[in-house]
């Protein structure tokens, strides 16, 4: 939290000014017309921050958790109802080329919150998921904590997966306010970990372990975060909700049991949970518009990365199309993800872009559109207002992924309509990798956004020119 003593806080410097004033006042006038003068100024100044603060945009930022890159209406999946995204789309911006700061959970939830290569932050694969392991440091500043020092309260709601110890759950990382699990999934009624063995309890207020044994945690999230937005209204939230939906284990309402059942798996498990989801969010979207709050909100929702390919999720159900890859792969299936904002009072809407952009990019973002300084310190993201107002070119012709640390980490580079993969992994199984495939993997996006050929062979100087700059890209850290 040094970060809060060097960002200037609006407060602090309110509080300054107004001692600075007291003192001048006070050696010159009576004290009974020092203290009216005194204390007008003190309900001016009270004033004036109120306003200033009412005038900021509130921001909820959704982060969907496995989510396909084609599963919305919006982006072309039919046999889906996804209600909710589709009017996101339609009172904002839809991206059809916005990449995850990586393909496995924790680390693009690094990326998303401090705007670095997650390699960079320190998360270039997934955390522990047992009580007691150390996550993100806590030396990275969230944008929580960029939000917090300028005056804005800051919530999370939902998954966590960045660290299960004191100095590195969500209180420690610029949350003032925590509900939900710190590992990377749980059942839905129980609240226990659903993954491998021993079986544990994961569910969490504020750093206490809290029980509510068979209560259906989609609905408690909305709970959750309804309580949160209602808390203080009169002051700008930050709400982060990392819905940890439609990730494994997929348990879709009876609604969607109904509504699907005649659809194949494992795409019928999926999409009941899909539209779980997108139900859930258009609770809350309901709630901000009865509350008068969605005008003045910056929505923004994006899953994590591609659907997932493990047993756990039937082997698949999630559509990414054409493009190759899945959850755990840097192919654009892992890692092209849906992606909308909407701030009805501010932003265009109805309106698509397919510039290539980042979601290392939310982080400088959020501060551009709320006029807050970013801290001192390298991003890797950039503001892209203008892309989203504007439909300017992206301030992005190059984006890196490391996926994993040791001797062979998945890493891949998009440099202009080329991309490069090393240590090449495909989770899609849409078609076979070669040896040669595995050690460097070249596609040109615009002729084969399929990435179906490998051309690293008949473009050598590419491929090294690719190398070489991943190479200095990853010297930083
Ligand atoms: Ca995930």
């Amino acid at each position: 939290m040094n970060f809060c003593k060097v960002l200037s806080c609006y407060p602090n410097t309110l509080s300054v000014k107004v001692t600075k004033l007291q003192n001048t006042l006070s050696r010159g006038y009576s004290r009974m017309f020092y203290r009216l003068s005194f204390s007008f100024m003190l309900m001016f100044a009270l004033f004036v921050r109120t306003e200033a603060l009412a005038a900021r945009p509130n921001v909820l930022l959704i982060y969907t958790d496995d989510q396909g890159t084609l599963d919305a209406n919006c982006y072309g999946s039919k046999d889906l109802t996804t209600p909710t995204q589709d009017h996101l789309a339609a009172t904002g911006v839809r991206f059809t080329q916005m990449y995850s700061p990586s393909a496995i959970c924790s680390a693009s939830r690094a990326g998303l919150l401090t705007g670095r290569f997650p390699a960079r932050a320190g998360v270039p694969g997934n955390v522990s998921s047992a009580y007691g392991h150390a996550g993100m440091p806590a030396s990275e500043v969230t944008i929580a904590e960029m939000m917090q020092s300028a005056g804005y309260r800051t919530g999370h709601v939902g998954k966590w997966h960045l660290g299960y110890n004191d100095e590195t759950m969500p209180n420690a990382q610029g949350f003032t306010s925590s509900f939900g699990h710190m590992g990377g999934c749980i059942d839905n009624y129980s609240h226990f970990f659903y993954w491998n063995g021993p079986n544990r309890h994961d569910l969490w207020r504020n750093g206490t372990e809290i029980w509510e044994d068979g209560k259906f945690f989609p609905d408690m999230m909305v709970e959750e975060c309804k309580a949160f937005i209602e808390s203080k209204n009169e002051e700008p939230f930050f709400l982060y909700w990392a819905i940890n939906v439609p990730h494994y284990p997929m348990q879709g309402t009876g609604k969607w049991r109904e509504h699907y059942k005649d659809l194949e798996a494992p795409r019928r498990m999926y999409a009941e949970f899909v539209s779980t989801m997108d139900e859930k969010v258009g609770e809350i979207l309901d709630f901000l518009e009865d509350n008068k709050l969605r005008e003045n909100t910056i929505v923004i929702l994006q899953s994590d990365h591609g659907h997932s390919t493990e047993e756990r999720a039937f082997f698949g159900g999630g559509n990414a199309g054409e493009y190759r890859g899945a959850k755990g792969c840097l192919f654009e299936g892992g890692v092209r993800v849906p992606s909308f904002i909407s701030w009805p009072a501010k932003i265009p809407q109805g309106e698509v872009r397919d510039q290539m952009v980042f979601g290392c990019d939310w982080f400088p973002t959020i501060a551009d559109l709320c006029e807050i300084k970013t801290p001192q310190h390298h991003l890797d993201g950039e503001s892209i207002r203008s892309v989203i107002i504007e439909d300017a070119v992206s301030p992005h012709d190059e984006i890196f992924w490391q996926l994993g640390s040791g001797n062979k980490p998945q890493l891949a580079i998009r440099s202009g309509d080329w991309k490069l993969l090393i240590n090449a992994q495909d989770r899609s199984s849409k078609g076979e990798l070669s040896a040669a495939d595995r050690v460097s993997f070249l596609s040109n996006m615009k002729e084969d956004p399929s990435e179906s050929k490998n051309v690293a062979e008949a473009h050598p100087e590419i491929v090294s020119k690719l190398i070489k700059r991943i190479e200095e890209i990853r010297q930083g850290w």
